[in-house]
Order: structure tokens, then C-alpha cells, then sequence
């Protein structure tokens, strides 16, 4: 095709900033739009008062102002919580497993080694099929890190392996405990992965805890520096901790990223849950 100055083609970049105001139209028309139907207003109000962001609420409402439904706050309430429903990803617990390693990163402190003990705890004795299940120490860092795992392992008589029991035996499932970072140890994680790929064919499920405490940015900034690890899930922690969801939910409505498990409490093993809508739902909705 010839191309002269009147004559361009559209770039990568002129697309992307093509689409960047686009958006911006949209928002700012959404605001508009909504700004007309009174109604419409009142439930928007609502939910930015709950922690939804403003123009993700005016850009959804906008769709149904000039309605039937414009007048009516039960559907309009409703429609919000189904689009949150559609948004929101969970994923089923498997429970059986097999030859599989099961590592728990995160930042520090939000509860990866008590996750590790409810998950070896509850594969080991709360399932239908009792698996073999034994915890792996990947943190060498914090001093009384192996102790904690040691404490679990006598008071739930499941075995703490060393690296190398790991690469002589075969256990149904391994609970890998990693150090608390702010992703600086993500090395450690990766050369472990890329050696159990390089010579054993155990299956992988490297899961984010995420705590519930958090704010949207710090959510946000932590999931950036555990993507290059290969996520499969996230596991939600300290949701006793808070009486609002509204970062949480913010930060999972943008992230196709399934929640599997969620950990309400320090007790091990009853404070875990396996992850439903319903519950998330229910827990942003309450007072
Ligand atoms: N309230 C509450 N406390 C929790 C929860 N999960 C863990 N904790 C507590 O949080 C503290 C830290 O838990 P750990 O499991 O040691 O956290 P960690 O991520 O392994 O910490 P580091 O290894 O130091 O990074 C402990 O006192 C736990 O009992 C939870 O869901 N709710
Ligand atoms: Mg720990």
C-alpha cells in the first residue's frame, strides 16, 4: 500500500492512544448521562459509598439510563451485582490430587505458612480421599521460618521434608512454604519450579495470597511483581480483619485470575473456606 503523508498508517501507539480517548469519551459521557436520571444517580452514589469506583459503577448504570428500568432501584441495585457475580472468578477445589506441588507466595506477614498448614491439614485429614501429604521449606530467609513448619508438621503429624527427601520420594501432594517478599526472592521460586520441570512430573499450582487488608495499589503492585511466576489462583487472607471488601473487589473485577480458598482466621485448619461468589458478595454487602 503506498503511504505519503496524508497517506499514514495508524501506528501500535496511535491506536493505543486512540483507544485511551475513547475511554475517556466514554467516562466522561457515562458521567453525563448518569447526571440525568436521578435514580440512576442515587445507586451510583450508593455504591461509590461502598468502595466501587465511580467510574466503573456510572459506566455500567449509564448502559440502562432511557430504560424501563431507569425508575426502579431493586434492578438497578441487582444489575450492579450480577455484573459483579459475572466478574468475579473462583475456582473449584480439586479434591483429589496427585503428584502435585502446591507453592504459596506473597508479600510478608499476610499468612502464607498458616495457609500451607490449613492446606496440608485439610488434604491430609478433611477430605474424602486422605492424601499423603508432606510441607517443603523454600524459605531460608527468616529466622524461625523452618521452626513454624516444624511446629506444624509434630502438632498435625504430617512430615517436613528436606529438598533432597523431595527428589527421592513420591507424595501425593507437597505444601511449598516461601519466604514473605515484596518479590525479591521470586529467583528462588523459579529456579525451584524449572528444576521439578527439568526432572520430575509433578503438576504445579503456585497460588498469590492476597491479603484482604490491603489497599487496591498495594494489591495491585504486588500482583505485577509475583506475574512472572506462572499464578494460578489467588487465595484471599484476614478477611475476619476487615469490615471492608471494597479494594479486594475492585482489584479482582479487573483480574481474570480465579479466587480458590479464603482464610478467615488464625485457626488451623478451620479458618479456611473454599471460595464462592456468593460469599464475597455477601461479605462486600454487608453493614
Ligand atoms: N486474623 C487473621 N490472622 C491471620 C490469618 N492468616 C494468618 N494470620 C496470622 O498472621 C500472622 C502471620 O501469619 P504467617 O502465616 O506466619 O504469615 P507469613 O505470610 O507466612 O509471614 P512471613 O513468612 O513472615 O512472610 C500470624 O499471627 C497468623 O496467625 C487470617 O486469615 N486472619
Ligand atoms: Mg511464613
Amino acid at each position: 500500500m503506498a503511504k505519503n503523508d496524508d497517506d499514514k498508517l495508524l501506528t501500535v501507539e496511535d491506536i493505543r492512544s486512540l483507544r485511551e480517548e475513547i475511554s475517556l469519551m466514554h467516562t466522561s459521557l457515562a458521567k453525563d448521562v448518569v447526571g440525568h436520571a436521578p435514580l440512576v444517580k442515587k445507586v451510583v452514589e450508593r455504591f461509590v459509598e461502598r468502595g466501587l469506583q465511580r467510574e466503573w459503577v456510572e459506566k455500567l448504570l449509564a448502559t440502562l439510563v432511557g430504560s424501563e428500568v431507569e425508575d426502579d432501584e431493586e434492578i438497578l441495585i441487582a444489575y450492579v451485582l450480577e455484573e459483579l457475580d459475572i466478574l468475579l472468578n473462583v475456582e473449584e477445589e480439586s479434591e483429589e490430587l496427585e503428584k502435585t506441588i502446591y507453592i504459596i507466595v506473597g508479600g510478608t506477614g499476610i499468612g502464607k505458612t498458616s495457609l500451607v498448614g490449613k492446606l496440608a491439614t485439610r488434604y491430609t485429614y478433611l477430605l474424602k480421599k486422605s492424601h499423603n501429604a508432606v510441607f517443603l521449606n523454600l524459605d531460608h530467609h527468616k529466622v524461625g521460618a523452618v521452626e513454624q513448619l516444624e511446629n506444624y508438621s509434630d502438632a498435625m503429624e504430617i512430615p517436613l521434608i528436606s529438598l533432597d527427601d523431595f527428589l527421592e520420594n513420591e507424595y501425593d501432594v507437597v505444601f511449598v512454604d516461601t519466604a514473605g517478599s515484596r518479590g525479591d526472592n521470586i529467583e528462588d521460586i523459579e529456579n525451584f519450579i524449572e528444576l521439578v520441570e527439568s526432572c520430575m512430573d509433578y503438576k504445579i499450582i503456585v497460588s498469590l495470597a492476597l491479603s484482604a487488608t490491603s489497599k487496591l495499589r498495594d494489591l495491585e503492585v504486588i500482583n505485577k511483581r509475583f506475574n512472572s511466576l506462572p499464578i494460578r489462583n489467588y487465595i484471599l487472607t484476614k478477611l475476619d480483619e476487615t469490615y471492608d471488601l471494597s479494594d479486594i473487589i475492585n482489584f479482582l473485577i479487573k483480574e481474570k485470575t480465579p479466587v480458590s480458598y479464603i482464610s478467615t482466621g488464625q485457626e488451623i485448619p478451620e479458618d479456611l473456606i473454599v471460595a464462592t461468589k456468593e460469599y464475597l458478595l455477601k461479605k462486600f454487602m454487608e453493614d
